[in-house]
């Protein structure tokens, strides 16, 4: 994409109505609009960084064996009365009544309607293990929508059924999402602790959330600092062993790691006094195990092997796909603007042209521009006819990972200038060995 093409509606001044640093950065670097409180248009750069998170979170779902469909956004409230939550939901639904003065809603979740298509064609164990997902904006009526995309009142989210035969069944598929969670997190350059926590409007007893741990997270955890040296890295897992998912799941859940909905002091005070840590943290995701409570209340059964009739074991399991362009930026930012973690970033890396009109420095970027799109990465080059200070601050403001600076003196010398984002480190080399370099980095064969 060429910046003088593309619509990048920076903003130089803070704005006075953000409170954290993700919210003004996303507001500065045209990523977000507020259309009201709590709800936003996706301007082009953070509609972007929006579907890399959302590509990511449909690869680990489908490594997972999990399987993509989508669901409306509008509900009929007599499902939801089937199962009772229609009165228990409250304020935070939003109701609406069609022209036939019919009772809709906005959905907050789908266990209802996802248990409405199970029931309607599913009746044999046979047709068991199951596990349906979709990427959906949700909308829920919070009392506080605040911190931009943070708690929105209409916010992206992941959410996925299992629907299983048995209780120990259903627990395997739990585990399952603990560990391709616990994978698309890291992808996203972010630590994700499961912390036990509460049910809430889900229901079940059994949930963990993952939490990003930050200053400005809405949520008081505590936990042992040894759960911070865990990480998934590369492992292979076969997500159909029961035995390896659930290893993952004792490794990552066996220390103390709790929301204060659940934190009991009484255990807290059994971890040793030097790795005891209360913090705060971003919630972006909550897995649920909630056994017959929708299948009983709604008839979701099936044959088993005997000939009877049973209800089936659910789960729910939900990420915050909006929510966590906020947190990555809370993760990953300093005093100019974001840095972005490779694997969400907007655009691959910036080209920032010195002396735009100058035609040796013109020409170089052009075939930057061509060489890494040949590649089939997408760069982001600066053709504006700005000063280079400007051009630099935006740069480091939308957070690009990599940055290749090209200007006639360098050229002379037939080198361009390749930056890193996080560590401001720069290097001078041949413009061909800059893209080997940026190549390298996002595993492209040349
Ligand atoms: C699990 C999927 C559920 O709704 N039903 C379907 C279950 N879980 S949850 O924890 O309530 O939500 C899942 C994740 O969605 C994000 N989230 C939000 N993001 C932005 N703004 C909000 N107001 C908001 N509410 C929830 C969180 O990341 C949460 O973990």
């Amino acid at each position: 994409m060429r910046l003088s093409r593309y619509f990048l509606p920076v903003l130089k001044e803070t704005p006075a109505e953000a409170q954290i640093v993700s919210h003004r950065y996303m507001l500065r670097a045209g990523m977000i609009k507020q259309a009201q409180a709590g709800i936003y248009s996706w301007l082009p750069l953070g509609y972007k960084v929006l579907k890399r998170i959302e590509q990511i979170v449909h690869e680990e779902q489908q490594r997972a064996g999990h399987i993509a469909m989508l669901m409306p956004t509008l509900q009929s409230a007599d499902l939801w009365r089937e199962s009772g939550r229609y009165e228990d939901y409250g304020q935070e639904m939003l109701r609406i009544k069609d022209r036939h003065d019919r009772d809709m809603l906005y959905g907050p979740t789908n266990e209802e309607l996802i248990t409405d298509i199970f029931r309607s064609y599913v009746k044999s164990y046979k047709e068991l293990p199951l596990t349906l997902y979709h990427v959906q904006w949700k909308f829920r009526d919070e009392v506080r929508p605040r911190f931009g995309v943070m708690r929105g009142r209409e916010f992206l989210m992941k959410d996925g059924y299992n629907f299983d035969l048995t209780k120990e069944d259903a627990l395997h598929a739990y585990n399952r999402h603990l560990v391709s969670y616990l994978r698309t997190y890291e992808r996203m350059g972010l630590q994700a602790i499961p912390m036990r926590a509460d049910g809430g409007p889900i229901g079940g007893d059994y949930t963990h959330e993952f939490l990003v741990l930050a200053e400005t997270g809405e949520s008081e955890v505590f936990y042992d600092s040894e759960i911070t040296d865990l990480s998934f890295g590369d492992r292979q897992i076969d997500y159909d062993s029961v035995e390896q998912c659930h290893a993952v799941l004792e490794e990552f859940t066996s220390r103390y790691a709790r929301t204060d909905e659940t934190h009991e002091e009484a255990l807290f005070a059994q971890v040793p006094e030097e790795r005891r840590r209360t913090a705060r943290g971003i919630e972006v995701g909550q897995i649920f195990y909630f056994g017959t409570k929708y299948s009983e209340a709604m008839g979701a059964v099936v044959q088993d092997q005997s000939g009877a009739q049973v209800p089936v074991h659910m789960g729910s399991h939900g990420i915050g796909v909006s929510r966590l362009l906020g947190a990555i930026i809370e993760a990953s930012h300093d005093d100019k603007g974001i840095i972005w973690p490779e694997g969400v970033t907007p655009f691959h890396c910036g080209i920032v042209n010195l002396k735009q009109g100058d035609a040796e420095a013109d020409a170089a970027c052009e075939a930057l521009y061509a060489s890494l799109e040949a590649l089939g990465l997408e760069p982001l080059y600066d053709d504006r006819n700005e000063r280079a200070g400007g051009k630099f601050a935006t740069m480091d403001l939308i957070g690009l990972p990599w940055r290749i600076t090209v200007g006639p003196r360098g050229l002379k010398n037939g080198v361009v200038e390749v930056t890193s984002r996080r560590t401001g480190e720069s290097e001078e080399m041949p413009p061909e060995q800059a893209v080997a370099k940026i190549a390298k980095i996002y595993g492209k064969a040349l």
